[in-house]
């Protein structure tokens, strides 16, 4: 409110402005992006992860975001239910719903480790090169194949998927299963054989800082480098972010890092349109 602004000084006023200012510029930027190939008029990004690393309230909580409310979607939470065991693809909004931004978030079922079963390296690459219709059912004992009903036997650019983000809970990174970090490093090499970018979202990280009272930033920068050594990924393809989860009410700071994390997601789906035009094109000569 206006009384608490008073009494601040006017360099952390201005501070606040600033952070409100970027928030709006970062919110118009997002929802006017276009992908820079002429072939597709949205970036399709598929989510992948852990059950309950957060993909589902990634999706909602950005969804939130442009729509300026918290907005609680079912499919968070639905662990091992059907509902995760297909794809679904989410367009964002923007305010009021009307604009979809350029975005299209796919989220699907939790990656296995442990006892848990996921989606086959089969099923993934897959998806990723653009064969699996939307709302495809996974299993097990069915891959993906020419036979399968929907089945994109010559996927456009559009089909395809052209970023992938990882999603790890930063609470949990000690304590994943070790072939975690073997499922991710398969899916990586394989993922990067097809000419697609991949980013992290270390999730929860309000969750390791209520852990400790003492230097947060240590524990960070530790969860960050855990997070990067899982993943085989340096620590400048990884966005720490907080989801939406309990709360009622959109909170600027925790917005900043959503935005953060969509721009870098955008910034490497873009790096693919531009690698496949200049595949298939080659140089302008002029
Ligand atoms: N505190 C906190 N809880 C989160 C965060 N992200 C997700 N959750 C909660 O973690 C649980 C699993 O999230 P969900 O999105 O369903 O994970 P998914 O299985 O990867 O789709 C839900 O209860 C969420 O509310 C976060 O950043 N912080
Ligand atoms: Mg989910």
């Amino acid at each position: 409110g206006s009384a608490r602004s008073n009494s601040k000084d006017p360099s952390a006023q201005e501070a606040e402005t600033k952070i409100i200012v970027n928030h709006t510029i970062r919110i118009w930027t997002i929802s006017s992006y276009r992908p820079s190939s002429a072939e597709v008029t949205r970036a399709q990004v598929l989510l992948l992860g852990p059950v309950g690393s957060g993909k589902s309230s990634f999706i909602s909580s950005v969804q939130s975001v442009f729509n300026g409310r918290v907005t609680n979607r079912a499919m968070v939470g639905s662990s091992s239910t059907s509902f995760t065991k297909k794809m679904q693809s989410f367009n964002i909004h923007g305010q009021n719903g009307e604009d979809p931004t350029g975005l299209i978030l796919c989220d699907m079922v939790g990656l296995g480790g442990g006892e848990m079963i996921g989606p086959t390296l089969h099923d993934i690459l897959s998806i990723i090169k653009g064969h699996v219709p939307e709302g495809h059912k996974f299993s097990p004992d069915q891959p993906v194949r020419s036979e399968t009903v929907g089945y994109v036997k010559r996927p456009s650019l559009k089909d395809k998927i052209h970023c992938v983000a990882f999603v790890v809970d930063a609470s949990k990174i000690l304590t994943y299963p070790k072939d975690l970090s073997t499922t991710f490093q398969q899916l990586r090499e394989h993922i990067s054989d097809l000419g697609v970018h991949q980013v992290a979202l270390l999730t929860h990280i309000d969750q390791i800082c209520s852990e400790t009272d003492k230097d947060t930033t240590q524990v960070y920068k530790s969860r960050m480098g855990k997070a990067g050594a899982l993943l085989g990924m340096s620590s400048s393809y990884i966005v720490p972010l907080k989801n939406y989860s309990s709360e009622l009410d959109l909170d600027v700071n925790t917005d900043v890092l959503l935005l953060s994390a969509v721009d870098h997601i955008l910034q490497y789906a873009d790096l693919h349109f531009q690698d496949h035009a200049s595949l298939h094109t080659g140089p302008k000569i002029d």
